[in-house]
């Protein structure tokens, strides 16, 4: 199957490994540098899969591309422009979301829309997934651990069972579910806990397991988790701190997605995450303090946002 992914960073680069290792033809679309250590030395996967691929590359999407699926593993913060750029070039089909946060089903339809495709909620397909992933420089990333892959459609969608099917025949391990924005919440609610906190304190995942920071992690949940039930996606704060601490271990020597940004001098996903909290809460009549103050603390620190593969 011929495929385009946009946005080559640490899961678009695995993923497109993954695929382009099966024998499909795979277009992964990223920054240059990247594409042109891949065109010369191919694209080298460590960890707990070990492989070299060469599957196609390009800096920018041409209009005109022919291919039938197309994954978007951009950052939040480019969903828009990319989702613009791919609808001008490409005509109407399923796109899948591998993203962190929330508001990409948004950002999806509004840079579709701009783009041209008409009703791209019923195409577009959305993904949460838990593997240690870390882009480790050009033409180089680290499989740390496969963990979970869910997807899911919004209604009226058929797009997300495609995609499952596809990844499984490339040994993709894929959950379906009827309820992917409960899925994504769960998965902003740890992100929300974890992820500032070790991008502010410049720290592994693993110390998040003792005080202090177990306790900022913990402040961060409780509010996180206040939002997503007044949003209607309420669940029980033992299971969540149960997952959170669970999914820290599991990772404990990960630098957090967050917190690789920060140390490649690039911007973060904070918007999409404690940004997109503080604002939903707020529509709520919520007070979020812990949440606020390192959202503030974040974005002072961060440089301002770039579009980073297909610029549109
Ligand atoms: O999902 C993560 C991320 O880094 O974005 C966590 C859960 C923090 C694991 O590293």
């Amino acid at each position: 199957m011929r495929l385009v992914i946009f946005g080559a960073g640490g899961v678009g680069s695995l993923f497109g490994a993954f695929l382009a290792r099966a024998g499909h033809d795979v277009l992964l679309v990223g920054r240059k540098e990247h594409v042109q250590w891949i065109e010369r030395d191919g694209l080298r996967v460590e960890g707990v899969t070990n492989m070299t691929v060469r599957p196609r590359v390009a800096s920018a999407l041409r209009a005109g591309e022919r291919a039938t699926m197309v994954i978007l593993t951009v950052k939040t913060y480019d969903t828009e422009n990319a989702c613009r750029t791919i609808a001008r070039a490409m005509s109407s089909r399923p796109i899948l979301s591998l993203q962190n946060g929330l508001g990409n089903l948004e950002a999806m339809e509004r840079g579709l829309s701009a783009g041209g495709w008409t009703t791209p909620r019923l195409n577009v397909a959305l993904g949460v997934l838990s593997w240690g992933v870390t882009f480790q420089g050009p033409g180089h990333i680290l499989h740390a651990g496969t963990g979970s892959l869910v997807l899911g459609d919004l209604s009226g969608g058929r797009a997300a069972k495609r995609f499952a099917s596809l990844f499984e025949g490339v040994g993709i391990p894929t959950q379906y579910t009827d309820d992917i924005v409960r899925a994504i919440w769960r998965k902003v609610i740890i992100n929300a806990a974890a992820n500032p906190v070790t991008a502010d304190h410049r720290v592994i995942n693993e110390e998040l397991l003792n005080e202090p920071l177990r306790g900022q992690a913990i402040a961060l949940m409780r509010e996180a988790l206040e939002v997503s039930a007044a949003e209607g996606y309420p669940f029980p704060e033992h299971e969540i701190e149960e997952e959170l601490f669970r999914v820290l271990r599991q990772t404990a020597q990960n630098r957090s997605s967050m917190l690789q940004d920060v140390l490649r001098g690039r911007p973060t996903e904070i918007e999409a995450i404690s940004g997109a909290i503080l604002e939903r809460g707020q529509r709520h009549g919520l007070k979020l303090p812990y949440t606020e103050r390192i959202y503030r603390r974040l974005k002072a620190k961060q440089p301002p946002t770039v579009p980073s593969a297909g610029k549109a």
